[in-house]
């Protein structure tokens, strides 16, 4: 298939990049700035706030499928900047939709939400499913939300071919920080290199969320793309909920020097959501998939591609 990732140059696109060459696929990476590089694929300059450029990208490319990741992917960012958030993940998506759908009406679409969508709902603590009740809580995932209903909206009027999927927790090599897995691991490989005091700082650990490794998390939107599925919302997590203490005790074992845990009462507020779990129970009925990689040995990955970067 002719597939368009959008934000290619990102986290989750450079490891979706990889997977869709091994499966055979034509792949083209939007990358937001000309200074941005995939390797190995051809890069395009998608800015998805520039209309003109995506008609002429959708001109030249003719996309089969698109896998649309290109977004403002920070709650911190989105609370500092929510106008911002807004025109790239809400207004950004319409645009690239509606230009896709003007020049390859038949094109399949992945919309990238979040399981940050759901926010408040997921309070009682039972695994969410995609009929849950949406209540979010914070600028990014109102801005995802009003995402997945407009462009599904947009499907139903204009009979377009459009998935919306609400990860949720995922991580792996190449996350920056400002998610509590690169965090955790970041600072471990700080305090290994003796760069920084051999403390880790932590808030409420014992809230629990449902993680899922990277590579497998690319391999079900490869599985979403390739199958016959209908229109519509799908998850994608483990259905495990994990207590962050657990992870940090896991990471900590692995640390090659001792480090101490202080908590930190600036940065300890209790969770309104003590438990975040999903359901994937659509998309493994429905493709087969679930995710493969241990996650131990995913936490592990983890932090040995922080030990290349400090
Ligand atoms: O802002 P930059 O230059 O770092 O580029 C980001 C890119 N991006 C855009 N691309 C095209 N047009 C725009 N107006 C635009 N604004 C931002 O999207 C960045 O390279 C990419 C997003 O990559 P990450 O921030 O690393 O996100 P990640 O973790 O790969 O997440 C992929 C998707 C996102 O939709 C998240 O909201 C969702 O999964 O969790």
């Amino acid at each position: 298939m002719r597939v368009l990732i959008t934000g290619a140059e990102g986290f989750v696109g450079n490891h979706l990049t990889k997977l869709l060459l091994e499966k055979e696929h034509e792949v083209f990476a939007g990358v937001h700035k000309s200074t941005s590089k995939v390797s190995g694929v051809q890069n395009v300059t998608c800015d998805i706030l520039d209309r003109k450029r995506l008609k002429a990208v959708m001109q030249d490319i003719k996309p089969e499928g698109i896998i649309h990741l290109a977004a403002q992917s920070k709650v911190k960012v989105a609370w500092e900047n929510p106008s911002y958030t807004v025109m790239t993940n809400t207004v950004g998506s319409i645009n690239l939709v509606q230009e896709a759908a003007e020049v390859v009406p038949q094109v399949k679409v992945l919309t990238i939400g979040s399981s940050e969508e759901y926010g408040l709902a997921a309070k009682q603590g039972e695994p969410l499913s995609e009929e849950a009740v949406c209540l979010p809580q914070n600028p990014y995932s109102s801005s995802k939300l009003a995402l997945g209903q407009i462009v599904l909206q947009l499907a139903r009027r204009d009979r377009l071919n459009i998935i919306h999927v609400r990860p949720f927790n995922h991580f792996g090599p190449g996350q920056q920080e400002g998610y509590v897995m690169s965090d955790f691991a970041a600072q471990v490989a700080r305090i290994e290199k003796g760069l920084i005091e051999p403390v880790i700082r932590v808030g409420d650990l014992s809230t629990r969320r449902d993680f899922t490794f990277v590579c497998d998390v690319v391999s079900a939107y490869a599985l979403l793309l390739e199958g016959d599925l209908s229109c519509g919302i799908y998850n994608i997590c483990s259905g495990i909920p994990r207590e962050i203490k657990a992870v940090l005790d896991f990471m900590l074992s692995r640390a090659r020097v001792p480090v101490q845990v202080k908590v930190d009462a600036e940065r300890f507020r209790p969770s309104e959501v003590p438990v975040f779990v999903g359901s994937a129970e659509k998309i493994k009925n429905l493709t087969g998939w679930q995710p493969e990689q241990d996650f131990e040995e995913a936490i592990v990955e983890t932090l040995d591609w922080w030990r290349e970067q400090v």
